[in-house]
């Protein structure tokens, strides 16, 4: 008899089936059951013991981090694989199961570049929640396409006791929101293609912990009406189990279903590329992005990358989108402008990594022998790289990180590197100078949980500082010419500033302009701007996006300027990153460079000469224009029982909050506020403090907005004197 196939040899012959593949995701608000789901998925597949899945006591097998155990949520996005059989055919399933807290929404954005379809999940109590909504727009920015699971219906049978008619119409409300935010987010063309309905099968529900699921059409095929449904808790132990295994299996109802309504590689580039990747569609390279081309030239995004502690090596995971990754093969960096060997080719049995000779384009994978950065894309020769990932928030919290013993100064700075380039959404500032180094995050969680693994997994004593907002300079009004000579007065440049209009800062917000140098022929984006009411003759004048400002040329025919607009737009770039009230970096300012003067010898006009004219430039703009500063603002839903309403809008007061809107349902209310981040220090605290424990708040937005007059002089003063700023500085 031959020997069965084990799990490993299945996985090796289904990577090359491009049609039979699908890379996709869960992803949900917090706690509405992901990692339950992909566990229990994980057991049913064979690959890993049935009796764990889905427990927490037991731990997730998707943890691989111990702070995810003992806080009981996920943190870092997991990558496992599985086969599933559908109508006699085998498919493999690539499958990431994201994070639901808010603070680690980075890992869901990255996961979104690696997968072409999303089941999102939502408890059929909380129904959708701020995170639905985030996760939504995190996957139809990338063109995702969703699915829905209602989780946790368990709960609706044993705690809210809903009769099988209540039970049908609160599904019926939670979908019919749930296509009402793809109505609202999703591009035109997907609003209504993606739309989910109960009767083509794209939605299912049941419960992820208690192992079953079900879906109209599969309930039609069985002949199981939603009466039956509850016979599930009127069994017990192995009847039960016995019952649910038959009739509503979690993992065949679920991978039916991604298998059905769930795009492959193959279809699913042909209109993500278009929207993910800038080049040239018409070329070589792009019709081998469009067409999934094993054949064509190797094309692999970066989503996430792990580093061994041990060892240092870093494995870097994500999306083959062209070409086959073969192990030893020569690999270009497109970040670093660098070569690299491919030292192993990885892909998941279940959670495991596990070494191949080649894989196919179509996959999410996971190759070593790299030192390359999130986002990178890696071809064999210079490539137009994929679009940057970015993240919907920004890090606005920050703490000063410092050593205990001063000998591990070198190795703090050398974490700190790891840190942030397995933690993209963590910004890391070194100041050699003053020596203060400096990490952002999301939140406070998100500083807790990268001070504990410096601290356990990287084996480094460290202190760190109390949480601190990051807050935004900008621009009042428009500064009018300001002229400005070189320090050695051979040049002069006349420059202004002003505030960049909201259309244009949302849309680089969004992603939907790209924050980069701007060639001559930048077709794309002008385009782009003239839709969102640019002129075209200024849309010529733009040369820079960075980070949320522009730099403009409205200069003509200056024959001298080529040689110097890099040192010009250097050290622009410099203020932006610090600007002239805090040295907290600059946004949605739009820069001009009106006319120059320049010397024709270059020794008289090197960057030591340029930087600071330009320096001085904005500094004087800025003054002109009213120098603005702006904090951080969060939208929060917060949810509590009725009793509560008034010492929560109270909190909510104290804490220079606004309410924006409150709504009653049942014994609860439901309120949105927008509070500054700088108050919301301990938020979590205080809420559960003044309501016993049961109010919840989520995070639904966050936008920076301009100050209240009266406190930004002090704000100012305390940001100097914590950096050291100078008079002049
Ligand atoms: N009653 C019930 N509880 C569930 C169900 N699925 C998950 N849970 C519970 O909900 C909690 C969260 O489950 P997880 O699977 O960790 O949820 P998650 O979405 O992965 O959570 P995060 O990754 O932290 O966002 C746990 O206590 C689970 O046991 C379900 O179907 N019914
Ligand atoms: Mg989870």
């Amino acid at each position: 008899m031959a020997e069965k196939e084990t799990s490993i040899q299945k996985i090796t012959r289904l990577i090359e089936k491009q049609e039979n593949i699908r890379n996709i995701a869960t992803s949900a608000h917090i706690h509405h059951g992901k990692t339950a789901l992909t566990d229990n998925l994980l057991a049913a597949a064979g690959l890993m013991a049935a009796k764990a899945a889905g427990d927490l006591e037991e731990g997730m097998a998707t943890w691989q981090h111990s702070d995810e155990q003992e806080r009981l949520m996920t943190v870092d996005a997991a990558n496992v694989s599985m086969a599933h059989e559908y109508n006699g055919q085998e498919y493999l399933i690539n499958l990431i199961d994201t994070p639901g807290h808010v603070d680690f929404g980075g890992n869901v954005t990255r996961a979104m570049r690696a997968i072409d379809g999303t089941i999102v999940l939502v408890c059929a109590v909380e129904g959708i929640m701020p995170q639905t909504e985030t996760v939504l727009k995190q996957a139809l920015r990338e063109r995702v396409k969703p699915v829905l699971f209602i989780n946790k219906v368990d709960r609706l049978i044993k705690e809210l006791k809903l009769t099988p008619e209540q039970m049908q119409e609160r599904f019926s409300k939670i979908i019919a929101n749930f296509n009402n935010l793809i109505m609202q987010i999703a591009e035109e063309e997907y609003k209504e293609k993606w739309k989910v309905s109960v009767t083509d099968g794209s939605v299912a529900f049941g419960s992820a912990r208690e192992n079953w699921a079900l879906s109209v059409p599969f309930m039609k095929k069985r002949g199981i009406s939603f009466k039956d449904i509850y016979k599930i808790y009127e069994l017990e132990g192995e009847n039960r189990k016995k019952w649910v295994w038959e009739n509503a299996p979690l993992y065949e109802v679920l991978l039916d279903l991604v298998v059905k309504h769930l795009p492959n590689p193959l279809e699913a580039q042909k209109y993500r590329i278009p929207k993910i990747w800038k080049g040239e569609l018409d070329s070589k390279f792009g019709q081998d992005l469009l067409n999934c081309n094993k054949e064509g030239e190797v094309a692999f995004v970066i989503t996430k990358i792990v580093i061994d502690p041990r060892s240092g090596k870093e494995v870097a995971a994500g999306r083959l989108y062209s070409g086959t990754i073969v192990n030893g093969m020569e690999v270009y960096s497109n970040m670093n402008k660098k070569k690299y060997r491919i030292q192993q080719v990885l892909v998941y049995n279940g959670i495991k990594p596990e070494q191949m000779e080649r894989v196919p384009a179509g996959n999410v994978l996971a190759i070593s022998g790299l030192n390359a950065e999130v986002g990178d894309t890696i071809t064999l020769s210079e490539q137009t790289p994929f679009e940057e990932i970015k993240h919907i928030f920004q890090p606005v919290i920050t703490k000063s990180i410092e050593v205990v013993r001063s000998a591990d100064l070198p190795k703090l700075i050398e974490i700190l590197r790891k840190v942030s380039k397995e933690d993209p959404s963590i910004k890391v500032e070194i100041n050699e100078e003053t020596g203060e180094n400096l990490i952002s995050g999301m939140g406070e969680l998100h500083l807790e949980i990268i001070e504990g693994r410096i601290k356990t997994e990287k084996g480094l004593e460290v202190k760190m500082g109390p949480p601190i907002v990051v807050y935004r300079e900008s621009i009042a009004k428009n500064s009018g010419t300001v002229e400005v000579r070189t320090p050695n007065g051979h040049n002069i440049f006349d420059f202004s500033m002003e505030p960049l209009e909201d259309a244009v800062y949302n849309a680089i917000e969004m992603g939907v302009l790209p924050e980069m140098r701007l060639k001559k022929k930048a077709e794309e984006v002008w385009k782009k701007l003239s839709e969102l009411g640019v002129s075209n003759e200024e849309a010529r004048q733009y040369k820079e996006i960075y980070k949320g400002n522009v730099f403009e040329d409205r200069t003509r025919g200056i024959v001298l300027l080529p040689e110097i607009i890099e040192s010009i737009i250097d050290g622009w770039r410099l203020v932006v990153d610090g600007g002239p009230l805090a040295k907290e970096p600059m946004m949605k300012t739009k820069i001009i460079l009106h006319d120059a003067k320049i010397h024709v010898d270059h020794m008289h006009r090197g960057p030591a000469q340029i930087y600071p004219a330009v320096r001085q430039a904005m500094f004087s703009c800025m003054q002109k224009g009213g120098a603005i500063l702006l904090e951080p603002i969060q939208t929060h839903l917060i949810e509590v029982p009725v009793d509560f309403m008034g010492d929560v809008t109270a909190l909510i007061g104290s804490k220079r909050g606004i309410l924006i809107d409150v709504k009653q349902e049942g014994n609860d209310v439901q309120i949105t506020a927008k509070i500054p981040v700088a108050e919301m220090i301990g938020w979590s605290n205080d809420l559960r403090s003044i309501t016993e424990g049961r109010g919840v708040s989520s995070l639904k937005d966050q936008e920076f907005q301009r100050m209240p007059v009266e406190l930004q002089a002090e704000v100012i003063r305390k940001i100097r004197q914590r950096k050291g700023l100078a008079e002049n500085q």
